[in-house]
Protein backbone atom coordinates (compact mmCIF):
# COMPACT_ATOMS: atom_id res chain seq x y z
CA UNK A 1 0.00 0.00 0.00
CA UNK A 2 2.97 2.39 1.05
CA UNK A 3 4.78 1.45 -1.75
CA UNK A 4 1.87 2.13 -4.47
CA UNK A 5 1.11 5.51 -2.70
CA UNK A 6 4.95 6.70 -3.30
CA UNK A 7 4.85 5.34 -7.01
CA UNK A 8 1.71 7.70 -7.42
CA UNK A 9 2.98 10.30 -5.60
CA UNK A 10 6.45 10.67 -7.49
CA UNK A 11 4.06 10.57 -11.10
CA UNK A 12 2.07 12.82 -9.67
CA UNK A 13 4.48 15.33 -8.41
CA UNK A 14 2.71 15.75 -4.78
CA UNK A 15 0.21 13.34 -2.85
CA UNK A 16 -0.29 13.38 0.50
CA UNK A 17 -2.80 11.62 2.90
CA UNK A 18 -5.48 13.77 3.57
CA UNK A 19 -7.05 13.47 7.27
CA UNK A 20 -9.63 10.51 6.02
CA UNK A 21 -8.41 7.27 6.43
CA UNK A 22 -6.95 5.82 3.32
CA UNK A 23 -7.96 9.06 1.59
CA UNK A 24 -5.56 10.87 -0.51
CA UNK A 25 -5.51 14.56 -2.11
CA UNK A 26 -4.32 15.04 -5.16
CA UNK A 27 -2.76 17.97 -5.94
CA UNK A 28 -3.08 19.14 -9.66
CA UNK A 29 -1.01 22.30 -11.03
CA UNK A 30 -2.87 25.03 -13.78
CA UNK A 31 0.38 25.30 -16.09
CA UNK A 32 0.96 27.64 -18.95
CA UNK A 33 3.71 25.42 -20.06
CA UNK A 34 3.84 21.36 -18.97
CA UNK A 35 4.95 18.50 -19.94
CA UNK A 36 2.30 18.12 -22.32
CA UNK A 37 2.24 21.26 -23.79
CA UNK A 38 0.84 24.40 -23.27
CA UNK A 39 -2.23 25.46 -21.52
CA UNK A 40 -2.46 22.12 -19.90
CA UNK A 41 -3.41 20.52 -15.92
CA UNK A 42 -0.63 18.60 -14.54
CA UNK A 43 -1.34 15.80 -13.92
CA UNK A 44 -4.20 15.51 -16.63
CA UNK A 45 -6.01 12.36 -15.53
CA UNK A 46 -5.69 10.12 -11.88
CA UNK A 47 -7.72 6.83 -11.09
CA UNK A 48 -8.66 7.66 -7.88
CA UNK A 49 -10.98 6.38 -5.47
CA UNK A 50 -14.44 7.99 -3.68
CA UNK A 51 -13.82 9.80 -0.91
CA UNK A 52 -10.49 11.54 -2.31
CA UNK A 53 -10.11 15.15 -3.17
CA UNK A 54 -7.87 16.73 -5.54
CA UNK A 55 -6.98 20.19 -4.89
CA UNK A 56 -6.40 22.67 -8.48
CA UNK A 57 -3.77 25.05 -7.41
CA UNK A 58 -3.47 27.93 -9.82
CA UNK A 59 0.34 27.74 -10.07
CA UNK A 60 0.31 29.72 -13.51
CA UNK A 61 -2.14 32.87 -13.51
CA UNK A 62 -5.39 33.25 -15.95
CA UNK A 63 -6.80 29.60 -15.55
CA UNK A 64 -9.57 28.51 -13.96
CA UNK A 65 -11.60 24.95 -13.34
CA UNK A 66 -15.00 24.15 -13.60
CA UNK A 67 -17.32 20.62 -14.03
CA UNK A 68 -17.60 19.33 -17.71
CA UNK A 69 -21.05 19.10 -16.95
CA UNK A 70 -21.72 16.34 -19.25
CA UNK A 71 -18.59 14.44 -17.68
CA UNK A 72 -19.83 14.08 -13.79
CA UNK A 73 -21.41 11.29 -11.82
CA UNK A 74 -25.27 11.07 -11.56
CA UNK A 75 -25.74 12.95 -7.62
CA UNK A 76 -22.02 14.47 -7.78
CA UNK A 77 -21.61 18.78 -6.93
CA UNK A 78 -21.10 20.56 -10.43
CA UNK A 79 -17.92 23.15 -9.37
CA UNK A 80 -17.15 26.39 -10.71
CA UNK A 81 -14.33 27.91 -9.60
CA UNK A 82 -12.90 31.50 -10.33
CA UNK A 83 -9.96 32.67 -12.51
CA UNK A 84 -6.67 32.13 -10.79
CA UNK A 85 -8.46 30.49 -7.62
CA UNK A 86 -7.56 27.12 -6.18
CA UNK A 87 -9.96 24.64 -5.85
CA UNK A 88 -10.63 21.82 -3.44
CA UNK A 89 -12.99 18.73 -4.74
CA UNK A 90 -13.85 16.01 -3.24
CA UNK A 91 -14.97 12.86 -5.35
CA UNK A 92 -18.12 12.12 -3.68
CA UNK A 93 -19.67 9.28 -6.37
CA UNK A 94 -17.75 6.52 -8.45
CA UNK A 95 -17.84 7.64 -12.25
CA UNK A 96 -15.36 9.83 -14.59
CA UNK A 97 -14.87 13.25 -13.25
CA UNK A 98 -14.15 15.72 -16.12
CA UNK A 99 -13.03 19.62 -16.13
CA UNK A 100 -11.74 22.39 -18.16
CA UNK A 101 -10.18 25.34 -17.66
CA UNK A 102 -12.99 27.71 -19.47
CA UNK A 103 -10.39 30.14 -21.36
CA UNK A 104 -8.71 27.08 -22.19
CA UNK A 105 -11.00 24.29 -23.26
CA UNK A 106 -11.08 24.45 -27.34
CA UNK A 107 -7.15 24.21 -26.29
CA UNK A 108 -7.12 21.05 -24.71
CA UNK A 109 -6.80 22.52 -21.28
CA UNK A 110 -8.69 19.54 -19.27
CA UNK A 111 -8.59 17.20 -16.39
CA UNK A 112 -10.02 13.59 -16.24
CA UNK A 113 -10.32 11.46 -12.97
CA UNK A 114 -11.50 7.87 -13.44
CA UNK A 115 -13.31 7.22 -9.79
CA UNK A 116 -13.76 3.36 -8.65
CA UNK A 117 -14.90 1.68 -11.61
CA UNK A 118 -15.98 4.41 -13.61
CA UNK A 119 -19.19 2.90 -14.63
CA UNK A 120 -22.13 5.26 -13.51
CA UNK A 121 -21.44 7.65 -16.28
CA UNK A 122 -18.79 5.66 -18.64
CA UNK A 123 -20.56 6.30 -21.43
CA UNK A 124 -21.74 9.40 -21.21
CA UNK A 125 -18.44 11.19 -20.22
CA UNK A 126 -16.63 9.02 -23.71
CA UNK A 127 -19.86 10.93 -25.74
CA UNK A 128 -19.19 14.27 -23.83
CA UNK A 129 -15.05 13.85 -24.59
CA UNK A 130 -15.80 12.96 -28.44
CA UNK A 131 -18.13 15.88 -28.85
CA UNK A 132 -15.79 18.33 -27.02
CA UNK A 133 -14.63 21.26 -29.61
CA UNK A 134 -10.89 21.50 -30.74
CA UNK A 135 -8.04 20.03 -29.28
CA UNK A 136 -9.67 18.83 -26.03
CA UNK A 137 -11.54 16.26 -28.02
CA UNK A 138 -8.71 14.49 -29.21
CA UNK A 139 -7.07 15.03 -25.49
CA UNK A 140 -10.19 13.70 -23.72
CA UNK A 141 -10.64 10.97 -26.37
CA UNK A 142 -7.17 9.68 -25.40
CA UNK A 143 -7.59 10.37 -21.83
CA UNK A 144 -10.69 8.42 -21.06
CA UNK A 145 -8.60 5.81 -23.08
CA UNK A 146 -5.96 5.61 -21.50
CA UNK A 147 -7.77 5.22 -18.21
CA UNK A 148 -10.39 2.14 -19.29
CU1 LIG B 1 -6.27 27.66 -18.69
Amino acid sequence: MLKSILAVGALAGVVVLAGQAGATELQVKMLNQGTQGMMVFEPATAKLKVGDTVRFVPTDPGHNVESIKEMLPPGAELVKGALGKEVLVKLTKPGYYGFKCMPHWGFGMTFVAKVGDGKPNADAAAAAAAAAPGAAKKRLTADMAALK
